[in-house]
């Protein structure tokens, strides 16, 4: 029987456990990346497991989210990665040198690697047909020192593309179909794994816009094929060397397929507030908008740039919108300089932003009250743009460009004749900006530059014996990360800084939760189905657990957000029969008796709703080194008692 090209480079990279569906298996990592508004937590607890130099092929810290410096904290968590990364081995993106999955896909990732990343998007990389994944901090920590990254073995489905995109339409209205198709927890569990004709017409960054939004499926990673259109992008990135071709077995078996005919797309727009809202641009033509985004690490690529620089040329961002564009890295923001293509958007009215993440992370630019912004990024959660009441659709380059100018949403495809792109024979290459680390021999000398807002991070206490406490919180379906720990330009310089930052813990949801669970002491999260779903921000699991929290009882969760859960040694459980949710009230006190021999049995977990009178069963399904990691109080304690 033949393999698929995720089951290949699993085969070649699994270290533990078996290639068995559902269950779990550890592999070795080639490659990690961190950001800094992960990156500071991730490094703290890299420098907790006393390894002097990263054991990787390759470790890249990349600073591209809390770039707008409104006082001293980003700054002085942007020197402490630098140091950081210079001491043990790990090569340092400096601000300015764009967004790290841009980045990466221009300068560092290789076909068939294994990449993880503290960054929900990591997969951009499966673009260039890496195994690419996202993950908490402390799990890149891990991986860093040399550890095996534990996924549950996936099952595959094969998006089968025919056809060719219509002249407009673009890689991004293929992933919207996709999340019109399967919805925000349609992938969990699953690689996403891109097969047939359709593959070869689309280019290396269409490739990875859609692989990079596989992360609002909630999917483990997607992938593309690595073919000829990958060996020449990586030949004009000077790096043919990287290449190798990969592609699944032609009897490869696949969990499920989907199939999607390229030719028969159109533009695409997410709804608000859900990536998977998912409506036609033409229904929404003529709607009047206020303003428009483009860039993020879904669609900062030069082609996405050079596109929307032909649509500016020689017209003027309409009166009522404000343009924002921030191409995704130094190289093409260089290239668009030397080319003209920057003078084409500024001369139009376009707002140029440093090459960073910005207004995708509510880093500036958040939009009038109850604006309605038309985003090229991929995630449009309530209140994540800044402005709580803002309506942010999701759409393509094309369809923003148009929009801008136009003033009202706009059908790309009335534009006229599209220019081809030809990717040019040699992108800009200067790696100047890339701080190389120091020798093994210099290393030692190397001081770690520590700003007075990086606090220690808080660490679990073993399972205790039986959990008793209240319900702090209940919330309904497809809790976000941002809802959880909201991001935005106010929140992110606290990221270092877990008991100033857990004051904002759920307070999009209600205000009133922090003081609630700190004068509570211990407490519980009740939820519905997709709970955690979203970014890889392990401040999702640590400020809950600086607050008290013992457990979240849920319908579901989602993959990373779960995984972080457990490295901080916070239980998460899930309602055998989902009715019990609509039973439990917050403020009910509840009651997991020996819940810690239960864990270590593996046995069946009752809770008593002391208030309400009733109990009801919740499971947690662990492997064994899950269960260990539970008893001894997350991942970190785990590592610690030599597991
Ligand atoms: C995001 O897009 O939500 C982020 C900000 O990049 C996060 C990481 C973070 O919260 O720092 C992600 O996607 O993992
Ligand atoms: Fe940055 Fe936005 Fe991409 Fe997250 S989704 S890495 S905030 S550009």
């Amino acid at each position: 029987m033949g393999l698929t090209l995720t089951e290949k480079i699993i085969k070649a990279h699994i270290v533990d456990g078996e290639m068995k569906k559902g269950t779990e298996i550890g592999l070795r990592i080639d490659q990690t990346l961190t950001q800094d508004a992960t990156g500071t937590m991730a490094y703290l607890q890299f420098e907790a497991m006393n390894v002097p130099r990263v054991k990787t092929e390759l470790s890249v810290a990349y600073i591209d989210h809390n770039t707008l410096q409104n006082g001293f904290e980003n700054a002085d968590d942007h020197r402490f990665i630098g140091s950081v990364a210079k001491k043990h081995g790990i090569r340092f993106s400096r601000p300015g040198n764009g967004i790290c999955h841009q980045i990466h896909l221009e300068r560092f990732g290789k076909p068939g690697k294994t990449l993880i990343g503290s960054d929900s998007h990591t997969p951009t990389g499966g673009g260039i047909g890496m195994l690419a994944m996202g993950a908490g901090g402390l799990d890149v920590a891990v991986a860093m020192g040399g550890g095996a990254y534990y996924i549950t073995m996936p099952k595959i489905v094969k998006i089968n593309l025919t056809g060719k995109l219509a002249d407009w339409v673009s890689a991004k209205d293929v992933i919207l179909e996709v999340l019109k198709k399967l919805s925000v927890k349609g992938g969990v569990g699953k690689v996403m794994e891109y097969c047939g004709e359709g593959v070869k017409s689309l280019s290396v960054p269409e490739r990875a816009t859609i692989t990079n939004m596989g992360a609002e499926l909630g999917a483990t990673t997607s992938i593309f094929p690595s073919d000829e259109t990958t060996r020449e992008f990586l030949k004009a990135q000077g790096r043919e060397e990287d290449f190798t071709e990969l592609s699944a077995d032609a009897d490869a078996v696949y969990d499920e397929e989907v199939n999607i005919n390229l030719s028969e797309l159109k533009p695409l727009a997410a709804c608000p507030h859900s990536p998977d809202n998912v409506k036609p641009v033409e229904e929404l033509a003529g709607m009047k908008i206020d303003q428009v985004c483009i860039g993020s690490c879904t669609n900062s690529s030069l082609q996405d740039m050079l596109k929307v620089a032909h649509i500016l040329k020689g017209k003027t961002v309409h009166p009522d919108v404000s343009l924002a564009i921030a191409p995704g890295s130094k190289q093409v923001l260089n290239m668009l300089a030397e080319n003209g293509a920057l003078a084409d958007m500024i001369a139009a009215g376009a707002r140029i932003l440093e090459s960073a993440c910005g207004p995708c992370i509510g880093m500036g630019q958040s939009p009038n009250s109850k604006g309605i912004s038309l985003r090229t990024f991929n995630r449009n959660f309530e209140g994540r743009s800044g402005t709580k009441d803002g309506q942010i659709y999701l759409v393509s380059p094309e369809t923003a460009a148009a929009s801008a100018i136009a003033g009202v949403f706009t059908d790309p495809r009335g534009l006229g004749d599209m220019p081809p792109y030809v990717m040019p024979e040699k992108f800009l290459i200067n790696d100047n900006m890339i701080v190389q680390p120091a020798s093994e021999a210099d290393a030692p000398n190397v001081e770690i530059l520590r700003g007075p807002n990086i606090k220690p991070f808080p660490k679990a206490a073993p399972l205790a014996e039986t959990i008793e406490c209240g319900v702090t919180l209940k919330v309904g379906d497809n809790i976000t990360t941002d809802h959880i720990m909201p991001a935005g330009a106010k929140i992110l310089p606290l990221r270092s800084n877990i008991p100033a930052i857990s004051e904002y813990c759920f307070t999009v949801c209600d205000e009133t939760f922090p003081k609630r669970a700190k004068e509570a002491g211990t407490s519980i999260i009740v939820g519905g189905v997709n709970y955690g779903q979203g970014s890889s921000r392990e401040h999702a699991a640590l400020a809950p657990l600086y607050l008290g929290v013992k457990a979240i009882i849920c319908k579901s969760f989602a993959r990373i957000h779960r995984q972080n859960l457990i490295n901080n040694g916070i239980l998460p459980l899930e309602f055998v029969n989902e009715a019990d949710y609509d039973k439990i009230e917050q403020g009910d006190k509840l009651v997991l008796a020996n819940i810690r021999e239960i864990i270590k049995t593996n046995g069946k977990i009752v809770v008593e709703d002391k208030t309400k009178g009733f109990s009801f069963e919740v499971k947690c399904e662990l492997s064994e080194r899950g269960r260990g990691m539970m008893l001894a109080g997350g991942l970190l304690n785990f590592t610690k008692e030599g597991k």
